[in-house]
């Protein structure tokens, strides 16, 4: 479907659905591990890259080959690829680039498990990761040595809500002919535009606003499309972390209300921000919509509206945020982020930590902080809930 159309209409018809066999309005799951070749000679051509047409699953199939359409137009990239997970999509992309030898630009505050994976996983395969504070981007330049070959970031990063320059970013990493890669998750490709921000690579937790609906666990890649050719037969292909085609359904229909649903979730999280920072018992909100975030500025100049997502420091530290967490009746006690369901965790104790202590507190992830992931319920209920809960502090 052509790229003029609003977003919100490319939401609901670029899927390619129609093109089934039998006009099926919505794309059918196509459930199957293998694919029927007519003849040997056909068999023969399809694995020379000689003729269009499924192989194996593991190769491409077409449920997942329709999500992948979707998303690299909503996007506005050339082309997508849909993983088992959002680590899978991300590991996939590093292990894409990056070879023994090379180096790797990371910022500090990522999600915990993209953070083991490139402090743990690749250093023990000869890659070399440098983890700067990339709210200031002479750290940044700073960090880029001859061996550099990419930038990794993630913003809003989780769960801080600390705000990355993407474009600032980009232009370092063209200056030095490297690949910036952003984690855009927490923004969802509505709100957050980094290819069109200079960035190369965009992956996502798909797990996260483009399912919305707490069912499933997948990733997305969006790239150039020759890279991305490269890596399906490769890294994703070798390693195996693709999308089962029930969960690129799910995906595909997520993505009808992403537009939706995200506007609602940004409507409630304004109002929950403000209901906290003026809480006496609340010492500090991190939501990037409101005048005393650090990076108000940025946020207005990168992200078309804040999301959903906020962090909050309790007055009474550690102890209060374990209480909170026990006396909140509506919002949800789980990790994940992005759905429809508001949810509440303590990230020192539950998404971080992984991270060690020392390099999280460093990170700004303290051990009172409580982190919200505003769904589309009433905001009216959801501030009653968080006041009934803080009340009792
Ligand atoms: N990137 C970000 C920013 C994330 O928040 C997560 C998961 C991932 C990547 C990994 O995606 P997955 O493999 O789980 O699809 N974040 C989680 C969180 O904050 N709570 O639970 C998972």
């Amino acid at each position: 479907m052509t790229k003029d159309y609003s977003f919100e209409t490319r939401t609901v018809h670029a899927d390619e659905g129609y093109k089934n066999e039998v006009g099926a309005l919505r794309t059918p799951i196509y459930q199957s591990s293998t694919f029927v070749f007519d003849d040997a000679a056909q068999g023969a051509k399809r694995f020379a890259g000689e003729e269009d047409g499924c192989i194996y699953t593991r190769l491409g199939n077409p449920t997942q080959s329709d999500l992948e359409k979707q998303m690299a137009n909503l996007d506005g990239g050339e082309a997508a690829i849909a993983t088992a997970s959002g680590m899978a999509a991300i590991s996939g992309v590093i292990l894409g680039i990056l070879e023994a030898g090379d180096h790797l630009v990371a910022s500090d505050t990522l999600y915990g498990c993209t953070h083991a994976f490139l402090s743990e996983m690749i250093t023990k395969w000869g890659i070399e990761v440098t983890f700067v504070d990339m709210s200031d981007l002479d750290n940044v330049k700073e960090a880029v040595q001859e061996n550099t070959k990419a930038i990794y970031t993630e913003t809003p990063s989780n769960p801080t809500l600390s705000l990355v320059d993407i474009e600032g970013v980009s232009e370092i990493s063209d200056e030095h002919d490297l690949m910036t890669i952003v984690d855009n998750t927490f923004m969802s490709p509505y709100l957050q535009h980094p290819l069109e921000l200079g960035a190369d690579i965009v992956v996502y937790s798909a797990t996260k606003s483009i399912s919305g609906h707490g069912d499933t666990v997948a990733g997305i890649i969006v790239g150039p499309e020759e890279l991305l050719a490269e890596w399906r037969m490769t890294t994703i292909k070798d390693i195996g972390g693709i999308i089962a085609p029930f969960n690129a359904f799910l995906l595909l229909r997520g993505l009808k209300t992403l537009a939706v649903r995200m506007d609602r979730i940004c409507e409630n999280a304004m109002k929950v921000a403000e209901f906290l920072a003026d809480h006496p018992k609340v010492e500090e909100v991190h939501y990037p919509g409101l005048e005393s975030h650090p990076q108000h500025e940025l946020a207005k100049k990168q992200m078309d509206d804040f999301g959903g997502l906020m962090a909050f420091e309790l007055k009474g530290g550690y102890e209060a945020g374990e209480q909170l967490m026990d006396t909140v009746e509506l919002c949800t006690l789980a990790v994940s982020l992005g759905d429809v369901d508001t949810l509440i965790q303590h990230p020192a104790s539950m998404t971080h930590s992984p991270v060690p202590e020392k390099e999280r507190l460093e990170a700004g992830i303290t051990n009172g902080l409580v982190r919200l992931s505003i769904g589309i319920e009433s905001a009216d209920d959801l501030i009653a809930d968080l006041d009934q809960a803080l009340n009792k502090l």
